[in-house]
C-alpha cells in the first residue's frame, strides 16, 4: 500500500481525434452540415481571422459557401481511409483510441427524433473494426461539431430545447453501441463554451447586450445536459464510464508579487470551474458573484441543480499542451494559446505556433486535478503541432515531436509513480495527421502518421510513417519504459 506506484498494465496508451477533423465525407450517405464545415482556412498574415466569433449572416454566407476552402469538409478523408488507418494504429500498438461521433452524421439537422442509419452503420463499422484489434474505443459525443440547424435555427445551446436534441442522440448511441464502448465523454473541453463561444456553444456572434447571458446559459445547459446523459448512460449500461473533458489551463504567477498570484489564483479557478460543476457538483461563488455583478441571470430550477448534483462523472479527462503566466501587469503582453494565451514565460521555449512548452506542467496539472478531485484522471490530449517535411525517399524524421513526447511521458510517469496519481491512461493529439482544430491548417501536424495532404486538399492522401511511430510502438510495447 505504501509502494511506489507503477503504470498499470492496462494503463491505456493511445491517441485522440476527432470527427470534424478527420473524417471528410461532410455530405455523404445524409449527413447533415455542422458548425466546423463553416470554418474556412487563412494564411498567415491572416491566422487571426480563423478564431473570429461568427455572426449568423456570416455563418449563412459561408454555409453555403463551395468555393472557398473549408478543410474540415475534407479532414484527412478518414471516411474513406479507416480500414487503413486502424490498422496502423494497431501496429503501433496502441490500445485505447478517442474518436468522437459526429452528431450530424447520426442526426443531421440535429432535431430528428430518428437516426440516420447511415451515419450509424459508419461508426458500426468503425467501431468493431477497433474492436477487431482489440482497441478500447473512447467516445467523445460533442467535440466542436453540433448540428449547424441548431446553430442557424435555434440560436445553439443557450436554446433549453437543444438539451433534449442531444439527449435524444445520446439515448440512441448508448443503446446501440451497448456493451461495446466503455468510456465515454460528453463535451470536449468545455471550457471553448466560455471562451470560443460558436465552437464550443454553437452561439452566433452578436453586439446584443443578451450576448454574454447566452453564452454563460450555453455552458449551464452543457452541464445539465451532461448530467442528464449521464444518469441516462447508467440506466442504459450499469459498467460504462462517462467523464468530462476540460482544457488545462494551469496558470502561475509572473512572480510573488501578491497581485500576480491573485490573478493567477482566478485564472486557475476559471479553469477548474468546469470540473467543480462536472465532479463535485456545485457552482463555486466566485463564479456565481461574478455573474451577478455583470447583472447575467440564467434560467435554471432547483431541480435541475438537483441533476447536476446528483449526477457527476466517473473520471476527468483533459487536454494538456501548455501552461500560462498571469501577471496584473497589463502591459505585459499576451501570448498564443490553446483556447487562450497568457503573458511570456521567459524559461520556457516555444512552438512554431508559439505554444509555451512544459512537460513539468503536465506533473503540475496532474496533481492539481487529482489531488482536487479524488477522481481518476485521464491525459485526453497531449501533443507537439509542426510542420513536418516529407523527404524525398518518404520518411519523415521528427525527432522534435520524440524529444516533446518524451519529457511529457516522464513527468506523467513521475506523477503516477512518485506522486500517486491514479491515471487511467495517455492520449496523444493525433496518432494521425488532421485538420487543426483552431486554425484549420493541415500543415499543423501532430501525427505519428503522415497524411499527404496540405492546406488546400492537395496531395495522393497516402499515409505514410514518422520516426515517431516507431519510437511510440516501442514506448507501448514497453509500458512506457523505454522512451
Ligand atoms: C484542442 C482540441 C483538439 C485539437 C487540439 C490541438 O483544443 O480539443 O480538437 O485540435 O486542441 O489544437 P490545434 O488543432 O488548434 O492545434
Amino acid at each position: 500500500m505504501f509502494g511506489v506506484c507503477e503504470l498499470d498494465k492496462d494503463f491505456l496508451w493511445g491517441g485522440a481525434s476527432a470527427a470534424n477533423q478527420m473524417e471528410g465525407g461532410y455530405d455523404l450517405d445524409g449527413r447533415g452540415m455542422s458548425i466546423a464545415d463553416v470554418f474556412m482556412f487563412y494564411e498567415k498574415k491572416e491566422r487571426h481571422l480563423a478564431k473570429k466569433e461568427l455572426t449568423i449572416e456570416e455563418i449563412k454566407k459561408l454555409r453555403e459557401n463551395k468555393s472557398n476552402n473549408f478543410p474540415k469538409r475534407r479532414g484527412n478523408d478518414f471516411y474513406h481511409h479507416y480500414q487503413e488507418d486502424i490498422a496502423l494504429l494497431a501496429k503501433m500498438g496502441i490500445k485505447a483510441f478517442r474518436m468522437s461521433f459526429s452528431w450530424s452524421r447520426i442526426f443531421p439537422r440535429g432535431d430528428e427524433k430518428e437516426p440516420n442509419k447511415a451515419g450509424l452503420k459508419f461508426y458500426d463499422n468503425i467501431i468493431n473494426e477497433l474492436l477487431k484489434y482489440k482497441i478500447e474505443p473512447i467516445i467523445t459525443l460533442s467535440h466542436f461539431e453540433t448540428p449547424l440547424v441548431i446553430a442557424t435555427e435555434y440560436g445553439g445551446w443557450c436554446n433549453k430545447e437543444v438539451i433534449k436534441f442531444f439527449q435524444t442522440y445520446c439515448y440512441t448511441v448508448f443503446t446501440h453501441f451497448k456493451g461495446r464502448i466503455k468510456y465515454w465523454m460528453s463535451f470536449n473541453e468545455i471550457n471553448a463554451a466560455l471562451e470560443i463561444p460558436f465552437k464550443g456553444s454553437a452561439i452566433p456572434f452578436s453586439q446584443d447586450r443578451l450576448y454574454e447571458t447566452q453564452v454563460h446559459q450555453g455552458l449551464y445547459n452543457q452541464f445539465l445536459a451532461s448530467a442528464l446523459v449521464t444518469r441516462e448512460l447508467k440506466r442504459i449500461d450499469k459498467t460504462a464510464k462517462m467523464g468530462c473533458m476540460i482544457a488545462s489551463f494551469t496558470t502561475y504567477p509572473a512572480s510573488c508579487d501578491p497581485d500576480d498570484i491573485l490573478k493567477a489564483m482566478r485564472a486557475n479557478q476559471e479553469y477548474y470551474l468546469y470540473a467543480d460543476v462536472q465532479a463535485n457538483g456545485n457552482y463555486p461563488n466566485w463564479y456565481l458573484k461574478n455573474l451577478e455583478k455583470r447583472d447575467i441571470h440564467l434560467n435554471f430550477s432547483k431541480e435541475e441543480l438537483d441533476i447536476i448534483k446528483n449526477n457527476t462523472v466517473d473520471y476527468i479527462s483533459f487536454s494538456y499542451y501548455l501552461s500560462l503566466v498571469a501577471s496584473h501587469d497589463p502591459a505585459r503582453k499576451v501570448g498564443e494559446g490553446n483556447l487562450k494565451g497568457g503573458v511570456e514565460n521567459p524559461y520556457l521555449e516555444k512552438s512554431d505556433w508559439g505554444w509555451a512548452i512544459d512537460p513539468i506542467g503536465l506533473r503540475i496539472t496532474m496533481n492539481e486535478i487529482y489531488y482536487r478531485y479524488n477522481l481518476p484522471i485521464l491525459i485526453s490530449e497531449n501533443g507537439f503541432g509542426a510542420n513536418d517535411i516529407l523527404t524525398v525517399d518518404n520518411q519523415i524524421h521528427d525527432e522534435y515531436r520524440i524529444k516533446y513526447l518524451q519529457k511529457h511521458i516522464n513527468e506523467l510517469k513521475k506523477a503516477i509513480e512518485l506522486d500517486g496519481v491514479i491515471c487511467l491512461g495517455y492520449l496523444s493529439w493525433s496518432p494521425i495527421d488532421m485538420i487543426s482544430a483552431g486554425t484549420s491548417e493541415m500543415n499543423k501536424r501532430y501525427g505519428y502518421i503522415y497524411v499527404d495532404y496540405d492546406d488546400y486538399g492537395n496531395g495522393s492522401g497516402k499515409r505514410y510513417l514518422k520516426d515517431s511511430f516507431y519510437w511510440y510502438q516501442k514506448a507501448i510495447a514497453s509500458n512506457g519504459k523505454v522512451l
